[in-house]
């Protein structure tokens, strides 16, 4: 079994009911469970800054399956949802991302891990210290990387309402 973080977020359309739907979808197959969730966070949009604010959260899974699985079932979520792919940083309507996988390294064709820039961007860090502060990332703890980054503009928003009562 093997405890990953996952990274969500989407600008268009209704990003909340996207990243439940996409959690919601993982978590039914009899391989993957959903064990924690963030709240949601209110984020400016980092890369290419005219365009909506983003909607973030990190969830963690427990997975018996690859990362390389796991990664085709983040992206059949996507399509699922009818992610409309645009131009790199641009807006979406959901993103899922595999932020670690245990403490594995991968550095595959479309698969890196732990995701190269996460321990820079608090859209992700904050969320993920909020549910997993002492998981090591790149030789330190979540809680101590995102301390050090500005959070000042990432917003916390309401717990996803699919998974309140269920921590
Ligand atoms: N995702 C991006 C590009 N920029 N900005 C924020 N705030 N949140 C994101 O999830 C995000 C982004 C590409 O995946
Ligand atoms: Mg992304
Ligand atoms: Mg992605």
């Amino acid at each position: 079994m093997t405890r990953a973080a996952l990274g969500l977020g989407g600008n268009i359309g209704d990003p909340r009911a996207a990243m439940s739907e996409a959690l919601i979808a993982l978590d039914k197959g009899p391989r993957i469970a959903v064990a924690a969730v963030s709240s949601l966070y209110r984020t400016p949009p980092w890369g290419r800054t005219n365009q909506p604010d983003f909607l973030n959260a990190v969830a963690l899974v427990d997975t018996d399956l690859g990362a390389r699985q796991l990664l085709d079932l983040c992206l059949d979520a996507e399509r699922a949802l009818k992610r409309v792919r645009g131009e790199r940083w641009g807006p979406r309507t959901i993103d899922v991302d595999i932020l670690t996988f245990g403490d594995e390294t991968i550095a595959e064709e479309g698969l890196q891990v732990p995701h190269p820039h996460m321990q820079g961007r608090a859209f992700v860090m904050v969320p993920l210290a909020e549910i997993a502060p002492a998981m090591i990332v790149r030789g330190r703890p979540a809680g101590e990387w995102a301390n050090a980054l500005d959070g000042s503009a990432v917003d916390r928003l309401e717990e996803p309402a699919w998974w309140q009562g269920r921590r």
